[in-house]
């Protein structure tokens, strides 16, 4: 699949773990403590994960027919979606650092796989830090965040996927060419997002994203059979 493989780039929600739950009851709760009647429902949700990024996801919304724009926001509607976000963020967080969010099956596994072989370990997600930070320490405690050697976000990024932004920062904090990495997707924005930035790209669909078009990906498999494609028997 690949000559030379230095470092797998992991995206997070849909692919590390099935997040996606967490993250819209979250919003929810958010849109519930702001005294707002807008209610996310799982069917809206898929359609809405189109839109990468809670921060726009959520200012979509406002403009999605037949339009939830609330009156007297128009000057502040920056401010209002960030504080929103920003609890939103924190709801998220709570839940998953109480262990509401599990890895997928196999992913363990394959992270310490790859550490073992010396394979450099990265993340690339549209999601913000404190949101890794709390999956990461929930679901394989806090120290396993410095195996990885490059942690790219959405916010640090001037594109969300399906820009390359976020994997173009992780190769070059990794300092690996594109060449020699493999990035593991769940999405059709995600996948975009890999290819754009030259990678060769595994993609293993999610419970909101396994309608998408998986056509550009180089390979569609589970997360457990990930290290047998590798090579890794
Ligand atoms: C996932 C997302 C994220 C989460 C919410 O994209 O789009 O926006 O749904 O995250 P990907 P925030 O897996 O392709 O990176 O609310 O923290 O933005
Ligand atoms: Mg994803």
């Amino acid at each position: 699949m690949i000559d030379q493989l230095d470092a797998l780039i992991f995206d997070v929600d849909g692919t590390l773990a099935e997040t996606e739950e967490a993250h819209r009851l979250a919003f929810n709760e958010a849109f519930a403590e702001a005294g707002l009647d807008w209610d996310w429902t799982p069917d809206l949700y898929r359609e809405l994960l189109k839109v990468t990024g809670g921060k726009e996801r959520i200012a979509w919304f406002l403009a999605y027919p037949p339009g939830n724009l609330l009156e007297g926001l128009d000057a502040d509607i920056d401010l209002f979606i960030r504080r929103l976000h920003g609890r939103k963020t924190e709801l998220y967080a709570s839940r998953v650092a109480a262990g509401a969010v599990a890895l997928r099956p196999g992913i363990e596994p394959l992270i310490r796989e790859a550490r073992r072989r010396r394979i450099q370990l990265a993340i690339a997600t549209t999601t913000s830090r404190p949101n890794v930070e709390a999956l990461i320490g929930a679901a394989l405690g806090r120290e396993i965040l410095g195996w990885f050697d490059a942690v790219a976000c959405g916010d640090m990024a001037a594109l969300k996927k399906p820009a390359p932004d976020v994997y173009d920062l992780a190769l070059a904090a990794l300092g690996v060419p594109a060449a020699r990495a493999v990035a593991i997707e769940d999405s059709w924005n995600g996948v975009r997002a890999a290819k754009a930035a030259g990678l060769t790209v595994i993609a293993t669909p999610s419970l909101y994203s396994a309608n998408d078009d998986f056509t550009e990906a180089d390979l569609v498999c589970e997360p457990h059979q990930i290290a047998l494609r590798l090579g890794w028997s």
